[in-house]
């Protein structure tokens, strides 16, 4: 069984992206305002990048997939562990086919990729990592049967993995928390009174700006949403270092930071 190092949840060399595809604009999102505008999803998606290497990761970048608007989001078709890769069962119908498309330049990376399916479905946005345990969040995504055949997995590498029942107006688990240390976790109000974190310290975003929550821990820096200046104040005075990254352009098809970049360490 591979040796995890300590902080492996949010210690990571390098990072896998995609380019978002011009047909992002027709991404699945749950309101009804204008869709994203494809060249300033790019600039966003650029300034990303840069905040991943600034904080201390190589990035490969994959190619735009224009039969897949919401391939950008690329967490929800794979899961990167110390042990492999794991392809997942993305449970949207228009995003099945990204998983496929992903395993190749994971085959590349990885000595040992497993692939899910068919059966059940897992979006990656609603798995958390900790250092303990990885928590699943069941969603409109994320169903029982994809779990179990997620579990498997995990159990046969020496993870143990657990259910999280998600407050009804949750979208993916991790669109409400994120790890900012192996003790603490930040969240919304909502998903912390769900008491799904007994054994973490819970920091609360600030009321009115839930979204923060989606933030990503990698290396010393947790990258957080522009916009969310009290939450912001809030981690940083928890002793955290932030960097904040536009990502309003995701955020109208319901994504957030975690959902960009597969992370994962070299050599783990
Ligand atoms: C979707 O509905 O699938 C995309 N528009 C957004 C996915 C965001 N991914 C995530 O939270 N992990």
């Amino acid at each position: 069984m591979t040796r995890r190092r300590n902080g492996f949840s949010y210690r990571f060399t390098d990072a896998i992206v995609r380019e978002p595809a011009d047909s992002v604009v027709n991404g699945l999102r749950s309101n009804d305002g204008p869709p994203p505008d494809a060249g300033v999803f790019r600039t966003e998606h650029a300034a990303y990048i840069a905040a991943l290497e600034r904080a201390g990761v190589e990035v490969r970048t994959l190619p735009a997939l224009e039969d897949f608007p919401d391939s950008v989001f690329i967490e929800d078709a794979a899961l990167c562990l110390p042990e492999g890769a794991i392809v997942l069962q993305p449970g949207a119908p228009s995003r099945t086919g990204e998983a496929p498309a992903v395993e190749p330049a994971l085959r590349e990376t990885f000595p040992a990729v497993r692939v899910l399916g068919p059966h059940g479905s897992v979006d990656g946005g609603d798995i958390l990592v900790t250092e303990t345990s990885v928590l699943v969040g069941l969603s409109s995504r994320t169903d029982a049967a994809g779990f179990a055949a997620l579990a498997e997995v995990l159990g046969s590498w020496g993870h143990e993995a657990e259910t999280v029942r998600l407050p009804a107006n949750v979208f993916h688990f991790k669109s409400d928390c994120s790890l900012l240390d192996g003790g603490t976790i930040l969240a919304s109000r909502r998903l912390a009174n769900a008491d799904c974190f007994k054994s973490f310290r819970v920091l609360q975003t600030a009321d009115g700006e839930e979204p923060a929550a989606n933030a990503v821990r990698i290396n010393d820096t947790v990258l957080l949403a522009d916009g969310y200046p009290r939450t912001a104040e809030l981690i940083v005075n928890a002793g955290f270092t932030i960097a904040c990254v536009p990502a309003g352009q995701a955020a109208i098809l319901d994504g957030g930071l975690s959902c960009l970049s597969l992370r994962y360490s070299r050599g783990s």
